[in-house]
């Protein structure tokens, strides 16, 4: 069988599925063009998905892998992470080949985005599962006559056996703000970074891929266009005050994020940002 893409609801909301020849399946939300699921063939979800997630087509997903913008977390004044979350897209493009599978939504501007946010924009979300990759491409255009700011992020949620048992390398001599400890600015100077307590901390200008170790498997974490990686895990006491996080959730999840958020993005009138995170399951 070919690739296919069909139209289904999850959890009573409207989304697509993604599904390749050698087996690998995807699942996107259109609430925040949010990919929801991603297994690579043969294997299990590498993405986590909060089993308290609530899905009514306005609440933020926890889980998958949301899309952040025009804002970052709350380095702003709009609601956290920014509106594109929340927001309903659109399809614009379905293809499929022997091997992949290609998803393409959009969101522009409109009178409810303009209150919140007075700028014109075009943003398109690119889905491509392909062997065991995953990868994504965020595009935003100033469709506006002045020029625009923005942080943004792929939040993706990774789904982890046992957080305290994985091991995230690439980050060793980066700098980052860690807002774990009142936001102080510091360098990661060990040869992997362990998850033993509450960690929110975005990294500098990384330049090199990452690579998440588990006991029986890898995922290989690249980017491009996103010059920082936010790595976060709430851990036990932040984890119990999120409503749609078990109490154990975090166990189970680990945010590697391609972010924007040092430095505002600032855009032109009539140009086009784009940036990129690719997932390749080892
Ligand atoms: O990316 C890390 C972060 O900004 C954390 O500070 C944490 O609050 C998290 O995102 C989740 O935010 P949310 O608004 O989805 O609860």
């Amino acid at each position: 069988m070919p690739a296919t893409i069909e139209h289904i609801e999850f959890h009573g909301q409207p989304a697509l599925r993604l599904r390749t020849r050698a087996g690998a399946v995807a699942v996107v939300s259109l609430q925040g063009a949010q990919v929801l699921s991603w297994s690579p063939p043969g294997g299990g979800d590498r993405l986590y998905l909060s089993p308290a997630a609530v899905f009514d087509g306005r609440t933020p997903i926890r889980g998958g892998i949301p899309v952040c913008f025009p804002q970052f977390a709350d380095l702003g004044k709009l609601p956290a992470h920014g509106f594109a979350r929340t927001a309903r897209w659109s399809v614009v493009t379905e293809r499929t080949g022997d091997d992949f599978a290609l998803l393409t939504l959009g969101l522009s501007d409109d009178d409810a985005t303009r209150a919140a946010w007075p700028h014109a924009f075009r943003a398109e979300l690119g889905i491509l599962i392909e062997d065991s990759r995953l990868d994504l491409e965020l595009e935003i255009e100033n469709t506006g006559a002045q020029a625009l700011e923005f942080t943004a992020a792929l939040h993706t949620y990774l789904g982890v056996r046992e957080v305290e048992e994985s091991r995230l390398e690439g980050l060793h001599g980066f700098e980052y703000r860690d807002k774990a400890a009142g936001n102080t600015i510091r360098r990661d100077s060990g040869d992997v970074v362990l998850i033993e307590g509450e960690t929110d901390r975005v990294y500098h200008g990384v330049t090199r891929p990452l690579l998440l170790r588990e006991y029986d498997r890898s995922l290989g974490i690249n980017a491009d266009g996103f010059p920082d990686v936010v790595v976060w895990n709430p851990w036990v006491e932040r984890s119990a005050a999120i409503p749609d996080l078990p109490d154990d959730g975090f166990r189970r999840m680990l945010c590697v994020e391609a972010a924007a958020a040092r430095e505002p993005v600032r855009l032109p009138a009539g140009e086009t940002w784009w940036g990129r995170q690719t997932l390749v399951a080892l």
